[in-house]
């Protein structure tokens, strides 16, 4: 019996890779649904190609033109047709790839209705983590993460009980030699332009503050329930080494391969199985020869220092880091901002915040929306109004 797939998301990064991995196991699975925003074209495709039942995309107006075209595929649109593919009684797997806030509910609907769910959207542990596991806990289902990290510590970590810390790593992004004052004004190819991954625009410039690895830290924190004391983070340039397991005896397992996220991807698919797949040559440790370990700039990455904290406080600090810096990030990349601003606005936000203590999912999705709409307003008073970038 081929396993029954929902791919949110299946045109982005993650779910164009998710595709490609099916399709060379296309023994094992079925791509039931597939939803996507507004790139219709490859929706297409994709649809030609895979053969879905069920189809989401973003606007009424595609979900029109995709119906006339694919008469015997139900096609639906919005959060509503997002929700509906989210919770399909036919799925065994649900992978939610979608990118930014908009995953949290579907994420929630999968879990309620008891499908194992494939997660590779940050948001959703950062913003709702304690929410998000319990509500996995209480259906009996799994979280499998597909942040390479992520689905590192999950095949390392097979002792809870002895576990002292988990480690890390982290590319240290295109900056990671860069002096302070250059990457003040860096401009967004620059930044855009990853020594190792290749991924969507906000998680790559994210990469270069060293947010995303913030973000990871508090996805860990959640995922493998490890308190923030526990966590380290270890600069890895070679990004061979995608993170590890230290356990209490000193003995630490590590999980290492060629930087892809086709293997994370199929491993978050096939678990607990293994199979031949998309990268089937062996990594090569004489070609790869040299390993090399740094301990992380926090002053020229205070970004991952605010994540720290945030994770610590709890209550909704999370929800406004994760909002404000989206937003900062989204500026930079329309040129409103410099990259050194995407920092200073996030933290001028959060250091005015307050935060809301055990929040329901209604009440953190009115705080991200209150944060972004301040984070705007911010942006437009004290940075594009002024004519000039600040330095
Ligand atoms: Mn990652």
């Amino acid at each position: 019996m081929r396993k029954k797939i929902t791919i949110l998301g299946s045109t982005g990064s993650i779910g164009t890779q998710a595709l490609e991995v099916i399709n060379v196991l296309n023994n094992k699975f079925e791509v039931l649904s597939l939803s996507a925003g507004s790139n219709v074209e490859l929706i297409k495709e994709q649809i030609k190609k895979f053969r879905p039942k069920y189809v989401s995309v973003k606007n009424k107006e595609d979900c029109e033109k995709l119906k006339n075209l694919f008469p015997d595929i139900t096609i639906l649109y919005g959060e509503e047709g997002l929700m509906t593919l989210a919770g399909l009684k036919e799925a065994d797997m649900v992978l939610v790839a979608v990118s930014g806030k908009i995953g949290l509910k579907p994420t929630l609907e999968a879990l309620k209705n008891k499908k194992d769910v494939a997660l590779a959207n940050k948001e959703t542990l950062v913003m709702a983590g304690e929410i998000i596991m319990k509500t996995a806990k209480e259906n009996n289902v799994k979280i499998l993460p597909v942040d390479s990290e992520h689905s590192a510590i999950f095949q390392c970590l097979n002792n809870k009980k002895a576990l002292r810390r988990l480690i890390i790593t982290s590319s240290g992004g295109p900056f990671r030699t860069s002096s302070i004052e250059d990457m003040k004004s860096a401009d967004i190819s620059s930044v855009l332009n990853h020594p190792r991954w290749n991924m969507g625009r906000k998680i790559t410039v994210d990469s270069a503050t060293l947010m995303n690895k913030g973000l990871e830290v508090i996805e860990a924190h959640h995922l493998f329930d490890v308190d923030f004391d526990d966590i380290k983070v270890v600069v890895h340039p070679q990004s061979y080494v995608h993170s590890a397991v230290e356990y209490i005896d000193g003995s630490i397992i590590a999980q290492i391969g060629v930087p892809s996220m086709h293997i994370p991807i199929q491993y978050a698919l096939t678990y607990p199985e293994r199979f031949e797949g998309i990268e089937s040559e062996s990594f090569d440790f004489i070609k790869a020869s040299k390993l090399e370990f740094y301990e992380p700039d926090y002053e020229k990455f205070p970004s991952l220092a605010l994540a720290f904290d945030a994770g610590r406080r709890g209550g909704t600090y999370c929800v406004c880091m994760n909002a404000a810096n989206e937003e900062a990030v989204l500026a930079f990349l329309s040129g409103k901002i410099c990259f050194s601003d995407i920092y200073n606005i996030t933290k001028s936000v959060y250091d005015s915040y307050i935060s809301v203590e055990n929040p329901s999912i209604e009440q953190i999705l009115i705080e991200d929306d209150k944060i972004r709409k301040q984070t705007k307003e911010l942006i437009e008073l004290k940075y594009s109004l002024k004519g000039e970038k600040i330095r």
